[in-house]
C-alpha cells in the first residue's frame, strides 16, 4: 500500500514548477490530487499526464487565489468525494521585478501581496474547518529563503515571504490540539518559471539568475514536502530550509564562470 493511499491533496500553483512537481509526487505516493491555478490548458494537460502516469484521479480547478469570491465558489463546488482535503500545499506565489523600494510599482506590490499572502490565507481559511472537524490534516506552506533573509531590491517579495513564515508559526500555535500539522518549507534558488515571471518573460535575464551554478529542481523541493507529509501522525516537521549546494545565503552564490 502506498503511503498516501486514500488521501486527498490540494496543491495551489500546480500548473508549473514546485506545485506541478508536488502534484505529481503526491499522486505517485497514492494521493488523489486537486490541482489549482489560473492557466486552464496547462492545468488540464498536467492533470491528464499525472492520471496516465500514476493511475490516481486528479481534479483541475481553474481559479485565481487573489479572487476570494472565486476561490470560495470553486472550493464549495468541489464534488462531495473531493471535499475532505487531507493535505493542503499552499504554493501559488510569485515575484515581480527586482527594483529599489523608492522606484517600486504599486501594481507589482499589490500582485505579490494579494497572491503570496492574501491568497494563501483565503485558501487556508476555507480548507481548515473541514480538517479541524475531522481531527486531522496537514498544511504545507511554501515560503522561501527570502522569508528569512532580505536581499537588495527584493523588498516586497521578501516581506511577503516573511509573512508566510509568520503565518506558518501562527498556524502551528493556533492549531495546537486540533490534529492539524503545519510545515513551512523555505527553498533557496529553484529553476522553474519563477524568474521568467519575475522578469516578465525576459528569458535571457531569467536564465542569468542561474548562470554558472546548479539550482534546485522543483522535484527536489517536492521530495521534501512528501517526506514531511509521510511522517507518522504524531510527528510534525515545523520548518525546513533547503538550499542548492552552490548557495550559502540569499546573496552568496558560488558560480563557475
Ligand atoms: P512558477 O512560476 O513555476 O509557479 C508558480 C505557480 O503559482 C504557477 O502554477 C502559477 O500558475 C501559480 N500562481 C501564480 N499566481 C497565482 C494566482 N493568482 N492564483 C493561482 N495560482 C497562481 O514558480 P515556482 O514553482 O518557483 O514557485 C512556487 C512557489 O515557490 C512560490 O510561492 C515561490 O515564491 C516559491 N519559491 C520559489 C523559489 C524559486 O527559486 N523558484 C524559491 C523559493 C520559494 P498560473 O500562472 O497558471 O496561475
Ligand atoms: C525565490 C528565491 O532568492 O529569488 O523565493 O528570492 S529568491
Amino acid at each position: 500500500m502506498k503511503p498516501l493511499e486514500g488521501r486527498i491533496s490540494l496543491v495551489t500553483g500546480a500548473s508549473s514548477g514546485i506545485g506541478h512537481a508536488c502534484a505529481e509526487i503526491f499522486a505517485e505516493a497514492g494521493s488523489r490530487v486537486i490541482l489549482l491555478a489560473r492557466r486552464e490548458e496547462k492545468l488540464r494537460q498536467i492533470a491528464r499526464h499525472i492520471e496516465e502516469h500514476t493511475g490516481r484521479s486528479t481534479l483541475p480547478v481553474v481559479c485565481d487565489v487573489r479572487d476570494r469570491q472565486a476561490v470560495e465558489t470553486a472550493l464549495h463546488a468541489l464534488p462531495s468525494e473531493w471535499q475532505a482535503v487531507d493535505i493542503l500545499i499552499n504554493n501559488a506565489g510569485l515575484a515581480r521585478g527586482l527594483t529599489p523600494i523608492q522606484n517600486g510599482s504599486f501594481d507589482d506590490w499589490d500582485e505579490m501581496i494579494d497572491t503570496n499572502i492574501r491568497g494563501l490565507l483565503t485558501v487556508t481559511r476555507l480548507i481548515l474547518p473541514g480538517m479541524i472537524e475531522r481531527g486531522e490534516g496537514m498544511i504545507i506552506n511554501i515560503g522561501s529563503i527570502a522569508g528569512r533573509q532580505v536581499y537588495p531590491m527584493g523588498n516586497v517579495y521578501c516581506a511577503t515571504k516573511h509573512a508566510v513564515r509568520a503565518l506558518s508559526e501562527a498556524m502551528q500555535m493556533d492549531l495546537l490540539g486540533t490534529g492539524v500539522r503545519v510545515t513551512n518549507i523555505d527553498p533557496g534558488m529553484v529553476e522553474t518559471e519563477f524568474s521568467i515571471v519575475r522578469f516578465r518573460g525576459n528569458t535571457e535575464r531569467a536564465a542569468s539568475v542561474y548562470a554558472g551554478m546548479k539550482p534546485l529542481t522543483a522535484r527536489d523541493v517536492a521530495e521534501v514536502a512528501l517526506f514531511c507529509a509521510t511522517r507518522p501522525p504524531h510527528v510534525s516537521i515545523h520548518d525546513v530550509l533547503i538550499m542548492p549546494r552552490d548557495q550559502a545565503s540569499s546573496t552568496m552564490v558560488h558560480r563557475r564562470t
